[in-house]
């Protein structure tokens, strides 16, 4: 069993998200904040900003730890423990990469079907200012099953 160690960034102007959209590997075809594995050593947040500049050429500033989510699936036995983010500021204009396509949208017109299945439970949350604790079971890759969400309140 593999417990792997991920981030993901929200970066955000004025009312807009910047998500992108994954052109290849695990979440293929989807969008989704940027992010991924934290390497050995590196604490969260590095691993965050590393990987919003490697996936959307932006060098973020300020972050802000919005959410740690578990996800796990029925068919692996592999979970993945997620620290969310939203970024503020930054320097930059967003780049396509191998990775990852990169496309503002209204915060409030997120393209909920076509993200990971579980983002439509929490994003609208966090995007009201709440900081969250959740665990999401996925029967697969695609369908959910059950999930609680909780508020920080730190
Ligand atoms: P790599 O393993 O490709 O990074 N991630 C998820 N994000 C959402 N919104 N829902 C999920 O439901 C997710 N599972 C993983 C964490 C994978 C990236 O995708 C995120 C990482 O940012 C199952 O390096």
């Amino acid at each position: 069993v593999m417990n792997k160690i991920t981030t993901l960034v929200f970066v955000r102007r004025g009312d807009e998200i910047l998500l992108g959209m994954k052109k290849r590997g695990f979440g293929e075809g989807r969008w989704n904040g940027f992010g991924g594995k934290i390497e050995p050593g590196e604490t969260p947040l590095k691993g965050a900003k590393r990987e919003l500049v490697e996936e959307s050429g932006l060098v973020g500033e300020s972050f802000e730890e919005i959410a740690h989510i578990f996800f796990d699936f029925e068919t692996t036995p592999d979970t993945t423990d997620c620290t969310v983010y939203f970024c503020d500021a930054y320097s930059g204009d967003p780049v396509e990469t191998e990775e990852m396509r990169p496309q503002w949208f209204k915060a409030n017109d997120l393209p909920y079907k076509q993200m990971w299945t579980d983002d439509k439970h929490w994003l609208p949350l966090v995007l009201q200012g709440r900081k969250l604790e959740a665990i999401f079971h996925f029967k697969d890759f695609i369908e959910l099953g059950e999930y609680t969400i909780t508020e920080r309140s730190d």
